[in-house]
This record gives structure tokens, C-alpha cells and sequence, in this order.
């Protein structure tokens, strides 16, 4: 905490500062401050951010930014940055930037340079990707290969799938990648139907290497290659792991030198810059990997260096706490205006809500303040022409983020324009609202009667006064991508550290993983006898569904 600032008082000038101005609207404060637009943007690593369509004041701006600097964001960031043991349920330093960090500056941990690690074990995996892009390195049979499966779950699947589909356009020709995380064995065999096993390389993705999703894909995806005729030494040329326990893996049967490792100061959330993005890498080559790396790198340097007031991880956060903690918004859309960001809002879904959806503080209490909330979304337009709906009337205000290009990767005949103009038309519509004496003026000037006026106006009229981010880049590219990202992982680490919480464990994901195992050993194969022994121990609820789950496939 920082001694001259109080958090207590900051959230006290916060509370009155959104009393005395809550007949404001956000078109009043475009009103009374000529310069709002400029004066509420700033530019970072390749990207621009615009958050003055908020209902907050230039005093509201100065109050969270006290709030940030009595919560002691500035000593928590360099904290995180040096390697401290920030995550202090697991005991574990924190340290992805690390990851992305080329500048040959050294991060001790454990006493190891955590930077140095990093170059040594992304050095070893980039050769090995320059190697089968080359042709150096072939399937078993002498064919390359070409297709990658990677079978992984949760952080281990979702960065990687989003950056892969975000740059598409930088593929190299000829390259597939799959990525299969569910357990549910139609996500497999719905993948493994069309490929030739000798071209198709599977990366068994997993940072504990238990996970039960991951570790049974992964035993019917050899399997199916041994079914196909392969032997022992053709899995050795056609199965890597990425992981950080080595003796898992071993006894898997994946060779130490078909093992890229990363470490335990890599959350899973946080690890697409590590080892974990093999896929990437041999999707889009080892020289674009590296611009990922480095657009990341940008953003945490200016989140590093710049001042609190035109940081722009720490600008979204607050407006976040604002939005959230303040206005008393509990949800927030991220809308990305890009095809190629399909995946975005999920791999952001997982970032966010993983890494602050708790209520026990550092200091493990209740904490004082609601904390993450649920975050959403889809790409525009296709968000507009079905949640969109109650974004503008619903009863609930959501915070939204949009995101946009200003050059597409593919520019299509007036594709882009056409896109740019609903990005542009939506954040202004949740803003200005329509009030109902337009909707009647408009419906009088269309010559609908009094009546039909009566009855339906107060159903066109749209409250506005809503809030939202617009977020550019000139092109998305795999530089501003990795920049883009880390913009979201700050902002996730800043709002952490202002709710006093730990975003770096993930205790309700641990408890998923256990919770299945005690079910499983009552649910037979298809055809086979259920062992209804102990499952009454269960709630009623569960062992009823069990029961009928069980009749149907004892049936089957
Ligand atoms: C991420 C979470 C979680 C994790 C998966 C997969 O921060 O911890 O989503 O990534 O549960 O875990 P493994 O990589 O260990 O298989």
C-alpha cells in the first residue's frame, strides 16, 4: 500500500464524486469539455485506446487514478516484473512478461534468470519448428509434416486457438493446425476423421500433464496412430509435450528431446508466450512467433515506464473499477470488429474470469468490493444481430470494449468500410440513445396516427447514456496482437491488485478437475452393468440423474 494515498479515502471521493455527478450524462460531459475525446485517449505499442464515451468526469479520472496509486499499483507492477512471489496461495513468482522479454535484461527466480531460461527453451523450440518447415524433420515415413493436432485444454488450448485463427493470413501455405481440447471423444474423432496420420505431428499440450481432458485425448490420439499401422519409433517422430512436469511426460513415452518445457512462474492463462505455443510457431514460422513476442513486448514496456495517467492497461482497468465497482455493472463485452478475432472474447473470458472471479482478498477475507465481472462477446457485426439487442434496451448496462483495425487483412471491396461503419455507429448509439420525442417525431414525420404512436414509441426508445471502449490498430498483425493481449492482461493484473485479490491462482478450475473423478467410477461403459454401489453416498439430485443416465445406457 502506498503510505501518502488512502484507498479508503479514494473510494470515499469515488462514492461522492458519483453522487454529485450522477445527473450527468456522458453526452454532458462531452458537452462541458470541448476537448473530452482527445484529452480521454491515449496510444501505446501500436494501439489506440478511446475511453471517453464513460460517465466519468476528469475529477472521477482523477479520484480512481489516487485509488491506483493507494492500492500501490506502482510497487505491485514492479513486484510482478522482478519476480517476486506474487501469487502467494501458490508461492509461485508471476512472470509471462518474462517470457516475451528479448531485450537480454535478466529476471532472477530461484535463483535462475528466468529471461535466460525463457530465450534457451524458445531457441530449442524454434529450431525445432524451422526444422520441419524445412523439411528437415519428417514424419516416419519420410512425409512432412504438415498438420499439427494440439491437444490441450483451458490455458493450453485457448491462447494458441485464438492466435492461430487471428493470423490466419500469416500461415504458411500448405500448413494445418487442429486443436482439440474437449473431452467429449466427438471433439477428437470428429478431427482425426480427415487426416493422414503420416503427416500429422500431436502436440500433447498440458502443463501439469494430468489433466483428465488432455491426458485422454491424448492416449486414444496415440491410439488411433498406432491402429494406423505406426510403431514405437514412428510415435517418437510424430508425438511432442509441452510441459512443465517432465517426469509425467517420460512416462508417457514422449523423449526429453520431443519435450519443450516452461516453468511454474507461467500461469496457464498466461503461457501462449512460452513453449505452449509451438502451434503458433509452426503455424506462422518461427520469425512471426518472435513479432508476437515483441508486440507483447511493447505493451509491457509501456506499462513498465509510462506514467499511471497515460498508461493504457492502467486507463482501461480504471475505467473498468469504475464501471464496475461505481456504476455497479456486473458484466462487460469484449467485441472484436475482425473476423480473425473469433476467439478473442473467449481466450479474454478465460483471462479475466479465471484470474479475478474471487471474494477472499490477500489478507484472506471477504473482500471489500465486487470483483471480476462476466465477460462475454462475439465478433461484430454478427454480436449485433443477436445480443446486441439487450446491449441497447436490456435492463442490465454493459460495459463494452470494441476492437477494430483500420485496415482489414483482407481488404474486400467495401467490405471494411462497411464493417468500420458499424463499429463506429454502435458505441455512438449506446451513447446518444434515442429519446422518445424523436421516436414520436420520427414516427409522425413516417405518418404513422396517434394510436399506433401511443402504443409502440416507448418500445423504439433507447436509454443511451451506455458506456464503451474503442480500441484501434492500424492492421492487426502479429505484432499488435501480442500488444492487444498483454493490454488485456494488465489491465486484468491492475484490476487485481485495486480489489486486493490473488489473479494468479485458480482454485474453482482445480476443483473441477477433482470433482469429476469421484463421479466417474460410476458411470460404465455403454452396455455394461452399473455399479449403483455408493452412488446414494452422492445428493439425491446427482444419483437420480445417474440412475437415469445409467438405465439408457445399459440399454444402448
Ligand atoms: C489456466 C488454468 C487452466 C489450465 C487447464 C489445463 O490458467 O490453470 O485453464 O490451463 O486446466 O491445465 P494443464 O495445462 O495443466 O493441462
Amino acid at each position: 500500500m502506498n503510505q501518502t494515498y488512502s484507498v479508503e479515502a479514494a473510494w470515499d471521493s469515488l462514492e461522492q464524486l458519483r453522487d454529485q455527478e450522477s445527473h450527468l450524462s456522458i453526452q454532458d460531459l462531452f458537452r462541458d469539455d470541448p476537448e473530452r475525446a482527445e484529452a480521454f485517449s491515449c496510444e501505446a505499442a501500436g494501439l489506440y485506446l478511446d475511453y471517453s464515451k464513460n460517465r466519468l468526469s476528469r475529477a472521477t479520472l482523477t479520484a480512481l487514478l489516487q485509488l491506483a496509486r493507494g492500492a500501490g499499483l506502482e510497487e505491485r507492477r514492479d513486484a510482478m516484473l522482478s519476480g517476486e512471489l506474487i501469487n502467494i496461495t501458490e508461492q509461485r513468482a508471476v512472470l509471462h512478461t518474462a517470457l516475451r522479454d528479448r531485450s537480454g535484461r535478466s529476471v532472477m527466480v530461484g535463483g535462475e534468470d528466468a529471461c535466460a531460461l525463457a530465450t534457451a527453451e524458445r531457441e530449442r523450440m524454434l529450431a525445432f519448428v524451422d526444422e520441419i518447415h524445412r523439411g528437415q524433420r519428417r514424419g516416419a515415413t519420410g512425409q512432412p509434416l504438415d498438420t499439427v493436432v494440439n491437444i490441450g485444454i483451458g490455458g493450453s488450448d485457448l491462447g494458441p486457438v485464438m492466435v492461430v485463427e487471428a493470423l490466419r493470413p500469416y500461415a504458411i501455405a500448405g500448413r494445418r493446425c487442429h486443436f482439440v481440447s474437449n473431452v467429449d471423444g466427438q471433439h477428437l474423432s470428429d478431427t482425426l476423421q480427415d487426416l493422414d496420420p503420416e503427416r500429422t505431428l500431436f502436440i500433447i499440450a498440458s502443463k501439469t500433464f494430468t489433466t483428465q481432458e488432455t491426458m485422454t485425448n491424448a492416449h486414444s490420439a496415440l491410439a488411433w496412430f498406432r491402429a494406423s499401422g505406426m510403431d514405437e519409433k514412428a510415435v517418437a517422430k510424430h508425438f511432442v509435450a509441452l510441459s512443465t512436469n517432465h517426469d509425467a511426460v517420460a512416462e508417457f513415452g514422449i523423449a526429453a528431446d520431443s519435450t519443450f518445457g516452461f516453468w511454474d512462474w507461467v500461469g496457464g492463462r498466461y503461457s501462449l508466450w512460452s513453449s505452449i505455443g509451438l502451434s503458433i510457431a509452426l503455424q506462422v514460422g518461427a520469425g512471426r512467433f518472435l513479432e508476437l513476442l515483441d508486440g507483447a513486448h511493447a505493451m509491457d514496456e509501456h506499462f513498465r515506464t509510462a506514467p499511471l495517467a497515460s498508461n493504457m492497461p492502467v486507463l482501461l482497468a480504471l475505467v473498468g473499477i469504475w464501471n464496475r465497482n461505481l456504476e455497479g455493472h456486473r458484466c462487460h463485452a469484449v467485441l472484436p470488429y475482425d473476423q480473425h478475432l473469433l476467439r478473442l472474447p473467449a481466450h479474454l473470458q478465460q483471462a479475466d474470469m479465471e484470474s479475478n472471479g474471487k471474494s477472499v482478498d490477500l489478507q484472506a477475507n471477504a473482500t471489500a468490493q465486487a470483483t471480476g465481472p462476466v465477460v462475454f462477446g462475439e465478433p461484430g457485426t454478427n454480436g449485433q444481430h443477436a445480443f446486441y439487442q439487450l446491449l441497447h434496451q436490456g435492463s442490465d448496462i454493459v460495459p463494452t470494449d470494441f476492437i477494430a483495425p483500420a485496415i482489414s487483412q483482407a481488404e474486400l471491396g467495401d467490405h471494411h468500410p462497411k464493417l468500420l461503419a458499424n463499429f463506429l455507429a454502435q458505441p455512438r448509439a449506446l451513447m446518444n440513445g434515442r429519446s422518445l420525442t424523436e421516436v414520436e417525431q420520427e414516427m409522425r414525420a413516417g405518418g404513422a396516427d396517434e394510436e399506433t404512436i401511443a402504443l409502440q414509441a416507448p418500445h423504439r426508445v433507447f436509454p443511451g447514456n451506455r458506456p464503451s471502449n474503442s480500441l484501434l490498430m492500424e492492421r492487426l498483425t502479429p505484432a499488435t496482437l501480442g500488444a492487444l493481449i498483454a493490454l488485456y492482461e494488465h489491465r486484468i493484473f491492475c484490476q487485481g491488485v485495486i480489489w486486493n485479490i490473488n489473479s494468479f491462482d485458480q482454485w474453482g478450475v482445480e476443483l473441477g478437475k477433482a470433482l469429476a473423478r469421484d463421479i466417474l467410477p460410476y458411470l460404465p461403459a455403454v452396455g455394461a452393468q452399473a455399479t449403483a454401489a455408493g452412488a446414494d453416498a452422492l445428493d439425491p439430485s446427482t444419483a437420480h440423474l445417474l440412475a437415469w443416465i445409467n438405465e439408457r445406457r445399459q440399454r444402448a
